[in-house]
C-alpha cells in the first residue's frame, strides 16, 4: 500500500513542502531522517514565534496574544523515538498533556519557569523553561527536574512555589499527592501533603521531609523569602479533604525553626473564605508575596461552585510588612479570570497562578496557567498593583453596599464628565 503525506515547513516566513511517500506504511530511511528534521524546524519556529501584547487592556495589566507554554512547547526528542530502528512508523511514543500551575524564578537576568508538566499518564512532573524577556521564546531544558523522593514515595508531585529565601537556598514547595491509605477500596481517595525540596542551582535538589502540621491534608503551601523572628514563615492552606478544605480552609500562617525538618504548630488565618465571594469554597496563596514598600503583596486564587462546577480565579491583596499575616489591603473581586479559549481544558474554568517574577525595572510578569491545561503571561508594574490594592474598593458583602460604591464612582465621574464639555 502506498500512501502519500504531504507536510508544510513555515521557514523565515516561506513556505516549503515537502513530500513523503510510505511504502507499505513504513517511512524510508532518508524520508524518516527529512520528517524529523521537519519536526524539529516546525517546532522551533513554533517555540520562538513572538508574542504580541493584546491591544486593548484594562490599564492594570497587559496580555498576550499567545498562551506562553502548551504541551506542544516540550521539545520533540521528549515525545518521540527518534530512531528509525525502534519506531519506523516514526510515531509520538511518549505524549505530553499539558503544561501549567508553574513556579517562576529571576534568576541570572533569565526568566525561568518550573513548570508542571503532565505526561499522557496522568503524572506530573517538574521541568525547567527558561526565556529572555519572560514573554515569548520559552524553551525548556534538555532534561526535567530529577527530584529525590522520600521514604514515602510520591504518586504525583505538582504545582512548585519557587522561593529564594534569605537563607541563600532556593526552596521548591510543591503538593506530594499519594494513595489515601485508610480507604483503599477508593481508588480516587488521595492524600495532599506539602513536599520540599531545596537547590543552589535549580539541576541538584536535595529533598526535605514533608511538612508537618496540624491538619489532615495541606496543599498550596508556600516560603516566605525572608525570615520573620529568626524563623521560616509559610502560607498554608489547611483542608481536612483531598478537593474539599472541609472545615478548613483559608490562606494561613505559620512559622517553623528548620526547613530540614519543618513543623507548623499553630496557624493563624490570614485570609479565609467568605460566603458569597469569588472565594466562598476555597482559595490559596499563589506564588511568595513581592516585597514593596508599602508592605506585601499577595497573589492568590479564590474558588467558587456554579452550576458548571468549581471556577478558579486570581486576586490580590496587600500584608504589612513586618507582620505578613495581618491584611492591609483587600480589593474586591477577581484580579484575572478565564477568559475565551482560556476558559476551556481539562477542568474547565480554572485560572491559577504560582508564579510572578519582578525584574530590576520593577516589572511584574504574573504566570498564570488557563482551565489545567497551558501557560499564560500578564504583565503590569509594581506600582500599578499597589494602586490597584489601595484604591480597589472592598467588597461590601451585599448587593446594596456594591451599588452604593458604583454610585459613588459614576457621580464623581459624571462631574468630570460634565466638567470637560
Ligand atoms: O483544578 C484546579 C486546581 O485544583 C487544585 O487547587 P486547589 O487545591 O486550590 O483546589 C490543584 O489541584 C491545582 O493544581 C489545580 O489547578
Amino acid at each position: 500500500m502506498r500512501a502519500i503525506i504531504t507536510l508544510y515547513l513555515v521557514n523565515d516566513g516561506m513556505f516549503c513542502t515537502m513530500l513523503i511517500v510510505f511504502l507499505d506504511g513504513k517511512i524510508s530511511m532518508t524520508q524518516f531522517n527529512q520528517i524529523v528534521k521537519v519536526l524539529l524546524a516546525e517546532h522551533e519556529a513554533f517555540i520562538t514565534r513572538k508574542n504580541p501584547p493584546r491591544k486593548t487592556g484594562n490599564g492594570i495589566y497587559t496580555n498576550y496574544e499567545n498562551p506562553i507554554l502548551t504541551a506542544k512547547h516540550t521539545p520533540i526528542f521528549w515525545r518521540y523515538d527518534l530512531n528509525e530502528a525502534t519506531n519506523p512508523y516514526l510515531m509520538e511514543r511518549q505524549g505530553i498533556n499539558a503544561t501549567f500551575n508553574s513556579g517562576a524564578l529571576y534568576w541570572k537576568g533569565k526568566y525561568l519557569l518550573a513548570v508542571r508538566t503532565e505526561g499522557v499518564d496522568r503524572k506530573s512532573f517538574f521541568a525547567i523553561a527558561e526565556s529572555p524577556n519572560g514573554i515569548d521564546n520559552f524553551r525548556f531544558w534538555d532534561y526535567p527536574m530529577t527530584l529525590p523522593e522520600t521514604e514515602r514515595p510520591d504518586t504525583n508531585v505538582y504545582d512548585m512555589r519557587l522561593t529564594l529565601h534569605e537563607d541563600g537556598w532556593i526552596y521548591g514547595l510543591f503538593c506530594t499527592e499519594r494513595k489515601d491509605t485508610i480507604r483503599m477500596e477508593d481508588t480516587s481517595a488521595a492524600e495532599a501533603q506539602c513536599g520540599i525540596a531545596r537547590t543552589k542551582d535549580l539541576i541538584k535538589w536535595k529533598r526535605l521531609p514533608d511538612l508537618i502540621t496540624r491538619s489532615g491534608q495541606q496543599r498550596n503551601v508556600v516560603l516566605h523569602p525572608e525570615f520573620v523572628d529568626g524563623k521560616y514563615g509559610l502560607y498554608t492552606r489547611p483542608q481536612d479533604g483531598f478537593i474539599s478544605v472541609g472545615s478548613g480552609g483559608g490562606i494561613g500562617w505559620g512559622l517553623t525553626d528548620d526547613m530540614t525538618r519543618a513543623e507548623i504548630k499553630s496557624e493563624v488565618i490570614v485570609d479565609g473564605k467568605v460566603y458569597h465571594t469569588i472565594k466562598e469554597v476555597k482559595n490559596g496563596q499563589g506564588p511568595a508575596p513581592i516585597k514593596t514598600t508599602e508592605g506585601w503583596l499577595h497573589l492568590a486564587h479564590g474558588v467558587r461552585n456554579t452550576a458548571s462546577g468549581l471556577r478558579y480565579v486570581l486576586y490580590l491583596f496587600m500584608t504589612e510588612l513586618e507582620r505578613p499575616w495581618i491584611v492591609t489591603h483587600r480589593p474586591a473581586g477577581h484580579f484575572i479570570s478565564p477568559h475565551g479559549e482560556e476558559r476551556v481544558g481539562d477542568v474547565s474554568n480554572v485560572t491559577f497562578s504560582n508564579g510572578w517574577i519582578v525584574n530590576e525595572k520593577s516589572e511584574v510578569f504574573i504566570y498564570y496557567a488557563s482551565s489545567d491545561t497551558r501557560m499564560h503571561v500578564a504583565t503590569s508594574t509594581v506600582d500599578k498593583l499597589i494602586d490597584y490594592c489601595k484604591h480597589t474598593p472592598e467588597d461590601g458583602l451585599r448587593s446594596a453596599s456594591s451599588v452604593q460604591t458604583r454610585n459613588k464612582l459614576i457621580s464623581a465621574n459624571l462631574k468630570i464628565l460634565r466638567d470637560i464639555k
